[in-house]
Parts: C-alpha cells; sequence; structure tokens
C-alpha cells in the first residue's frame, strides 16, 4: 500500500485562488472518510457532541475533517501560515417536498467578514461537499472576484429561498473592551444574480474561499438529492476573532502552539 502523501497545490492553483476568491480542489476526502462522516451526522447525537459551531472540539469526526492534512493543509499553503480552526458547520438540505415545496432553504448570499470580523483579516474556509452537489439540490454560489474591494453593503435577508434570522453577539477586542454586535441573516445589496457561478463539486471535494468572497446558496429543488456539506473556517495563526463565542481557535496538532484568541 502506498503511503499517504498530502496534496500540494501548484503554484497555479495558488494563483487562481487568489485571483477568483476561491479554488476547487478535487477528492480531498476518500470515499470511505466521506461515509463514515455522513453515517456519524445520520445517527442522532449525544447533548455532550452538540456545540454548535465548536462542535469540532467535542465531536470526533468533526475534527478529524477540519484538521485533515488535505482540508488543513491546503488552507495552510493558502494562508502561508499555521491555521486555526474558528468554526464548523454541518450544512445538510434535504431534498424537495413531494408537493412540489422547494427543500433545505439556502444561505443568502454574503461575505463571512460580516460574521467574523478578524484582525488583520485572514478568514478562508473550506467547504466540503460530503454528497454530490450543483445548482439543482442547493449547491455553493460564489461570485468570483468579489474579494476583491470592500466589505459589500447589506441588509436582512428577505427571500423565501433563504434562511432568515437575527441575533445580538457578544464581540471582545485584544484590549478586553466588550460590546453587542447586532447580525443577520446578510444580503448583499444590489448583486447581479448575472455574476453568481453556480458550482458542482463531487463528494469528497471542496472549495476553499476567502472570507470576503460572496457566496451563498439557493434551495435544494432536487425530488430525491439531499445537499450535504462541512464547512471549515479558519484564521492564520496570530489573528484575532472578534467574536467572543468563537474567540477559542483551535490548532491543527501537524502545527504549533495553542494561544486563545491568536
Ligand atoms: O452551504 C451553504 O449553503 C453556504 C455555506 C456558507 O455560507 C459558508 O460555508 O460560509
Amino acid at each position: 500500500m502506498s503511503a499517504f502523501e498530502p496534496i500540494r497545490l501548484t503554484p497555479a492553483e495558488v494563483e487562481g485562488y487568489h485571483r477568483d476568491g476561491y479554488l476547487i480542489v478535487e477528492r480531498l476526502l476518500l470515499e470511505e472518510e466521506v461515509a463514515a462522516f455522513v453515517e456519524h451526522e445520520a445517527r442522532p447525537k449525544p447533548p455532550e457532541l452538540n456545540r454548535g459551531l465548536l462542535s469540532h472540539t467535542v465531536d470526533a469526526p468533526r475534527a478529524y475533517v477540519a484538521k485533515h492534512p488535505n482540508v488543513a493543509g491546503i488552507a495552510a499553503q493558502l494562508l502561508c501560515g499555521v491555521p486555526r480552526i474558528v468554526q464548523t458547520m454541518y450544512l445538510a438540505k434535504p431534498p424537495a417536498r413531494a408537493d412540489g415545496m422547494a427543500g433545505g432553504k439556502g444561505i443568502a448570499l454574503h461575505q463571512d467578514t460580516h460574521y467574523l470580523p478578524t484582525e488583520p483579516n485572514t478568514l478562508m474556509a473550506c467547504w466540503v461537499a460530503m454528497s454530490e452537489t450543483g445548482p439543482e439540490n442547493g449547491g455553493l454560489c460564489v461570485v468570483p472576484g468579489s474579494h476583491r474591494g470592500d466589505l459589500r453593503q447589506t441588509h436582512r435577508n428577505l427571500a423565501e429561498d433563504h434562511v432568515s434570522w437575527e441575533h445580538d453577539y457578544l464581540m471582545r477586542g485584544r484590549d478586553g473592551r466588550e460590546w453587542k454586535q447586532r447580525m443577520y441573516s446578510f444580503q448583499i445589496e444590489g448583486l447581479d444574480e448575472g455574476q453568481v457561478a453556480r458550482l458542482s463539486v463531487a463528494r469528497g471535494a471542496g472549495v476553499f474561499f476567502t472570507g470576503m468572497t460572496i457566496h451563498g446558496s439557493y434551495a435544494n429543488r432536487s425530488p430525491d438529492r439531499p445537499r450535504l456539506a462541512f464547512a471549515v473556517h479558519y484564521v492564520r495563526e496570530g489573528t484575532w476573532v472578534l467574536r467572543a463565542d468563537v474567540q477559542d481557535t483551535v490548532a491543527v496538532e501537524k502545527y504549533s502552539k495553542e494561544t486563545k484568541g491568536a
């Protein structure tokens, strides 16, 4: 059996990521790794394994993917430094209903920096497809090149196709100052839908994108294909995460030092 060799991006792939704000990488996970993850997520979970955005701190299969050499390792290559895990999310959208209603809703097109401001802004994500995903079943959408420029103006999502919520988060600066910041299901204002690329991402492949890249998804309209994905958000070591609930970032063992808020 040949030894495992983590994926190394080519210079052209790294350049593509910086040019477009995202990069699709095939075969991050083996089929047996995906199958084990999906099976784990399908089982009822004891309450102690549910820590929301921080579940990777207690749930071994989530930690396994978040620290995987093809996931965290590529994040390290793209960050040009040591990645730390900020949060993880399992994003499962069931198929459309028999009465024709769309299945699991989408997430309005947004920039993650609105949800997770950091200093400096080193935020990035890896979105791993845990089923075959594409336009029909609510696959990931991105706006190529949208990471260049400023954070866009937003309003709270109003579209039926997307989930809507609002929440006050506790924020904490490096100097210890605390304040509350209202966040909601951000939707970018004045977005030209013609610029949205609706990606097809194979089971086990992933999309790496920056915290400034506009992305999101639409509802699952497939009658029979669930859309399953696991997203991991990273920052480069030394970055301050302002949201208090996800400030205790997690090291990836291959790398080093445990430092709160770094
Ligand atoms: O999976 C989706 O629909 C959107 C994911 C997303 O917004 C993220 O990973 O930051």
